[in-house]
């Protein structure tokens, strides 16, 4: 298949999911389209970043799941270092995961004992984001949802411009059991071995960089087991989908060192040992590295507007 033909076949599988699927009862609307509008008027950078992984249900009357690996630690401490950096940031997250700034802090801390020295500075944060109002979070527990509100978030953020950042970090499951194809009541247990067939899920990166927020930055994440796949693959998601960045990384040293891949090359980012010891965290350095190329970016995007 060309690449104009694999754009044309994934833009029709992602509007036959669509459409086969009806929106979770608590779809996202005004709250995300004022905060992101407040934040658009006030031309501060927006951040939407997703955290943690999707469930598949496997019945209409779901009594179980098909679960993957993500804890969401990804997301949640990109969003606390996005707000350091000053941007405005939608957290779409998977219900009970883990949750920015709360990650740190302990109950007892909480009832009892004030906060630890190395938390005061968090809690500054916390407070003063509470106060300009610079964090929404959405949540999700299945596919479906998550990518409904996904593409009602996208589009919203698209009047913001090259302000916006789209950061995909959830780890959002490859197949899945289309509805009309799942069983209505709970699969019955007995001594056949159960066969699930699964689809894959519609590649949505084509239509969040092409129709949702075309002017957004847009970065994606590239997980891997086998350090050999990790480049090529990493590549061969930014040619396929042009967008700006793919942050690689191995599921073991997932905490310690990642890969971050553009049109031009790629930079390796990793933790030392004394570092890591000292609780240093990786997305302390892919979020500065991040929030660089996309300062890059959007001052590209102006001059070029202003001299069209
Ligand atoms: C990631 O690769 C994230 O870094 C992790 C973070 C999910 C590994 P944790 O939540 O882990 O902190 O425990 N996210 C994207 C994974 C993913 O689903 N990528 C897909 C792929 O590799 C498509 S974009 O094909």
């Amino acid at each position: 298949m060309s690449a104009k033909e694999e754009f044309i076949d994934a833009q029709i599988k992602c509007d036959k999911f669509f459409s086969s699927l009806e929106p979770p009862a608590n779809l996202v609307t005004d709250d995300v389209d004022s905060f992101l509008r407040r934040h658009a008027g006030d031309e501060t950078p927006v951040a939407i970043v997703t955290s943690g992984g999707t469930a598949i249900p496997i019945e209409r009357n779901t009594v179980r799941f098909i679960e993957n690996f993500s804890t969401g630690t990804r997301g949640a401490a990109s969003t606390e270092h996005f707000l350091a950096n000053g941007y405005a940031v939608v957290f779409l997250h998977r219900h009970q995961s883990i949750q920015p700034f709360f990650r740190h802090v302990s109950l007892a801390e909480v009832f009892d004992e004030g906060f630890h020295p190395e938390n005061v500075k968090m809690h500054e944060l916390y407070n003063e984001v509470k106060r300009t109002n610079r964090l929404l979070r959405v949540g999700f527990s299945t596919l479906c949802e998550y990518l409904w509100h996904l593409r009602r978030i996208a589009k919203s953020a698209d009047q913001c411009g090259s302000r916006a950042l789209v950061y995909l970090s959830a780890a959002v499951s490859d197949y899945y059991i289309p509805f009309d194809k799942m069983e209505e009541h709970k699969v019955q247990s007995g001594c056949e071995a159960l066969t699930l067939h699964l689809e894959p899920v519609p590649k949505m990166v084509y239509p969040l960089r092409n129709e949702w927020c075309p002017k957004a930055f847009v970065v994606t994440f590239k997980l891997e087991t086998q350090q050999d796949l990790l480049a090529d693959k990493s590549r061969s998601a930014l040619l396929r989908y042009g967008h700006q960045l793919v942050v690689g990384n191995l599921l073991d040293t997932r905490r310690r060192e990642v890969f971050i891949y553009d049109q031009n090359g790629s930079v390796r980012l990793k933790l030392s040992d004394a570092e890591f010891t000292e609780g240093a965290e990786i997305e302390d350095k892919i979020i500065s590295e991040v929030v660089t190329r996309h300062r890059h970016f959007h001052k590209m995007k102006e001059i070029i507007g202003r001299e069209q």
